[in-house]
This record gives structure tokens, sequence and C-alpha cells, in this order.
């Protein structure tokens, strides 16, 4: 691997920006000067690369979401901005509050100006390259089944902490935050006992689907009432499915378990010191909570595991007094004793921060999973069982559905090609009618959950192995968008997508999204929706 140290001190435009790159690292004789040619260069050659950036100012914003969507489409690269990134705030702007936002690959933070309504300051840690100690390149523990994907929960905690130190050391204005929130990656559960160490040392993840066995007993048992009181049918990667699993296989260490978070809970509870409530939005992902009661199911929690329902935790509901930060956070510049909104799930914080939260809006998030959602003016689910209802942490109901074979498997779909992201975002489309002559692919990498699929890899309805890359490609997102148009139709009709997380850059996709949907599409500029939608609900805290 060769190593490269960019300093960009004293960088404050494009053109410095460009002319340190060319003199520090070893960039071809045409290199375009843009940040689009950065990336080619970065995807094409910097597959041993591993970059060092020392003192990145705002200048360099755009040059580090190029080198993120870059990394994590480039086995081997890796680049790294010491420190985090603070912009110049304001004066005399409003309260700042903090989004921290713990995802399937790493944990971001950012410091939010709710006056300006912008990102003040940001830091994220990545579990493969800053956590290494953990095991986890795609932030979770390899395993030869691959219908298990579970997570060493310390990693989490780790997480949270180098994140908040990153931003204190790169002198975010920590003392003047007012509030924090923030979200977690879906349905990964916590086990913890009594003496608060963890009762279960690895986390079943969202993406775990080896709970089949129990998915269908919980089915024979409570068949479509399930669906009707938890707004879900029977799902792998719930709560229930994997608490039944853990209390079977291991009774002991059930028995020692005194308490079940959610990843949302329980990272709340890290950062109050004390035993944190589940927030609604999230905890609707659970087939644990009857929806219109806003409690736990008893019924559905006694026949999941025999004691279930004392180790759940209690249930926050909008209205109930403000948390309170825990005074260790002192160490990171933080006012102890200042609110703290209970964490929700990814995306009921996506749909706040992309200014979803009321109806009308639709949001498509192009992520390690793919993910549909809006607002919901009623409790509806969906009668094909795919699609789930979740709380609306700005109140009422969202609706989701989850593609599980999302950005990992374009990128793969990329590798097998030979194409770098130019050619997959655009040339591809370029070379290709839409449509595509009626070739289309569906791609099975990871077992899929819309609709359901065993990890089989490609199924095409043309001969994949000798058809050209620009079809195959087309041929993938074609298919993966017009499977996402069928399984939402419960959703209902949009006139305007938004469309965020990081393949929203690709012209290819959104053109796609477009022509399938019949419908407007906007990229939304809110690079972190989810941790911004925690920073928002910090401050309703506060109010
Ligand atoms: C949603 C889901 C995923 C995770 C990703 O139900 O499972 O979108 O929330 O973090």
């Amino acid at each position: 691997m060769q190593e490269f140290i960019v300093d960009l001190a004293g960088v404050h435009d494009a053109e410095a920006l460009h002319d340190a790159l060319a003199a520090q690292l070893p960039l071809p004789e045409h290199y375009g000067r843009n940040l689009d040619a950065f990336y080619d260069v970065l995807t094409e050659f910097g597959c041993d690369w591993r970059i060092v950036f020392r003192n990145a100012g705002p200048a360099a914003d755009g040059l580090r979401d190029v080198c993120r969507d870059a990394a994590e489409g480039t086995e081997g690269l890796e680049v790294v901005f010491e420190g985090a990134r603070v912009k110049p705030a304001k004066m005399g702007h409003a309260a700042l509050t903090l989004g921290i936002d713990s995802s399937t690959q790493g944990t971001k933070a950012v410091v939010y100006d709710t006056g300006e309504g912008r990102v003040v300051a940001s830091a994220a840690v990545n579990y493969g390259k800053d956590l290494t100690e953990f095991g986890s390149p795609d932030g979770f523990l390899p395993n030869a089944d691959p219908l298990v994907r579970r997570a060493n929960p310390a990693m989490w905690v780790k997480g949270l902490e180098l994140v908040l130190a990153r931003l204190r050391d790169a002198g975010a204005p920590m003392g003047e935050i007012a509030a924090v929130g923030g979200d977690a990656q879906q349905h990964a559960t916590v086990y913890l006992a009594a003496d608060g160490s963890f009762s279960r040392a690895e986390s079943p993840i969202w993406m775990d689907s080896s709970t089949g066995a129990e998915v269908a007993a919980l089915d024979a048992r409570f068949g479509e009432a399930l669906r009707a009181r938890t707004g879900s049918p029977a799902i792998e990667r719930f709560a229930a499915a994997q608490v039944m699993k853990f209390a079977k296989e291991e009774p002991e260490a059930w028995t020692r378990t005194t308490r079940v978070h959610l990843l949302s809970s329980y990272l709340t509870s890290v950062l109050t010191g004390a035993d944190a409530p589940i927030e609604t939005g999230d905890g609707a992902g659970m087939n644990l909570l009857n929806l219109q009661t806003l409690a736990w199911d008893e019924d559905i929690c006694e026949f999941a595991a025999s004691g279930l329902l004392e180790k759940l935790p209690r249930i926050h509901k909008p209205g109930d007094a403000p948390l309170r930060l825990a005074e260790r956070f002192a160490e990171y510049g933080l006012k102890p004793g200042i609110p703290v909104a209970p964490f929700t799930g990814d995306n009921p914080a996506s749909l706040v921060g992309c200014g979803a939260a009321a109806p009308g809006r639709a949001v498509i998030s192009l992520g390690t999973s793919d993910t549909f959602f809006a607002a919901m003016p009623e409790f509806r689910t969906d009668p094909d069982g795919y699609g789930h209802v979740f709380g609306n942490p700005a109140g009422g109901f969202m609706s989701l559905s989850c593609f599980k074979n999302g950005s990992l498997a374009r990128d793969r779909v990329r590798r097998d090609c030979g194409a770098d992201w130019t050619f997959f975002d655009e040339t591809a489309f370029a070379l290709t009618p839409s449509g595509n002559g009626g070739k289309r692919a569906f791609p099975y990498f990871e077992t899929e959950l819309t609709p359901k699929h065993d990890a089989t890899g490609i199924e095409a309805n043309f001969d994949w192995e000798t058809a050209a890359p620009e079809v195959k490609i087309r041929a993938v997102v074609e298919g993966q968008i017009a499977n996402m148009r069928e399984r939402t139709r419960w959703i209902g009709e949009f006139a305007t997508i938004h469309v965020t997380g990081g393949a929203s850059r690709s012209k290819g996709i959104l053109a796609t999204i477009r022509d399938i949907f019949g419908a407007e599409v906007r990229t939304l500029d809110v690079p972190d929706s989810a941790a911004v939608g925690g920073a928002i609900l910090a401050a309703r805290a506060v109010r």
C-alpha cells in the first residue's frame, strides 16, 4: 500500500485545492482539475492507496464527499481526513444542537445551527477503517452463514465516543450545544445483564435473516393479527424473532438478561447514564409494539420469550419529560444536564432530516439498504406484507419498504463489469435506451427482503455472461427501481420524489426513478439527513 500525506493548509478555493492535489498526489497528466475527475482517478488508480488529508477546511467539503463515495466503492482505497470538519459559525446564531447517526458502517455526528438550518461542524468514524480491533470491515462480524449478521455492541459505544472526540479535537463549539439527539440503524438489539454488561456478546443487526423458524412460529400463532397490531407481519430482522431465537438457543444467557434494548435506546442510555426508554418511531420495528395503543403487546411478548415484557424498556411518548446528558460527557466539552431526545431509527430520522415529516413527500434513500418512505396521514398496512409502518418522530406514522440489495449490490455489479463510477452512473445510460429492449436483471447478493429471495446472485432474463457492461448496468438499475415501484404502490402515488443517500449522485439512477415512477425527481442537499434529523429532534426536546 502506498501512503500519501496531503496538506491542505491555506487552501481556500477550488483552484488552490486542485493545485494541492496535483502537487502532492501522483495524478495523471490529463487530470481534469475538477472533483469528478479526481473521483475517477481515485476509483481507477487508488486500489492500494491510503491518503491522509491534513488541515482540510470548508473548501474541501466537496472533496470529502467525493473521497467517501470513492472509498466506499473501491476496495483497498483508504482516505482519512485528520480531525473533523468545522465551518465557521455565524455570530449570533440560535441554539446549536448535536445529531448523532449510528449507522451500519459507521457513526456520524453533526453540530447543527437551528437558526440558520445548517451544519456547522461534522465528524465521522468508519468501523471498518477506524475501529479495526472489532474485525468488522462492513460493520458486522464476518460469518460463514450468510443469514447471520451480527456486531459487537461495544463497537457502537466506541464509535460514539470517537466521533465526539473528533468533533472536540477539531474545535467544534461543544460547550454551546444546547441539546443532543440522534438515531441508529433500525432493528439491532442489545442485551444487558443486571450489572450493565452485555449478556449477549454479539448483537443481531437488521441484515440478519437467520430467524426463519421463529418467524414461522410467530406467523402460525398470530397470523394477520400481528400486522394489524404491530404494523408489520412477522419479520426476520425484527426484535420479536431475534429475542425468541436467543432465548431458545441460549437459555442461561437469556435468564441473565435483564434488559433488551434497541440500539437506539441503548445509545440513549449510554448518553444519559441511565436506563433509557424506547422511542415509538423505532420501537415500531420490533413486532412487539401495539401501534394503536403505543403499549407493548403482552401476548406477543409472552409468546416470543418468557419474561420479555419485564425486560423491555418503558416507552417514550411525545410530550414526556426530556432526558439529560450524563456527567461523563463533559470530557468531550459537552455541558452535562442538557436535554437528550431519545434516539430514533435511521429511517424515521431521515424523514425529519429530509423535511418530509408532513404527509405528501416520498423519499428514496439509496444506501447500504435502499428504502422508500413517506409520512402517513392514517395507519394503513401493506396488503402484500412486505412494507412496514413505523412511528413518525414528528407525530403519527410513516410507511417504509426496505430493499437489502442496495449500494453494495450496485457496487458488486460495477466491479463485475470492470466499470468505473462515471461509466456506471452515466455512460451506461447514454449507451442504452430507456427500457433496455426488455432486458432486466435483479441482484440478489444478500438474501432479499422485498420480495423475499435467497442470495442466489444475479437473475436476468437474458444471457448475463455475454452481455455488454452497459446493458448489464441498466438492466440491474431498472430491475431494482421497477421492483421498488411495484412494492411501494401501497404507500401511494407521488408527483415528486426526493432522493437522498450516496447513490443519489448517479444521473442514470435518477433518470430511471423519473421514468419508472413517472414523477419529478429532486435530490436533497442533505448528505447526512439522518444525523440532521436527530439534531432537529434534539431542538424539539429543548422547547
Ligand atoms: C429498515 C431497515 C434498514 C436499516 C438500515 O427497516 O432495516 O433500512 O434501518 O440501517
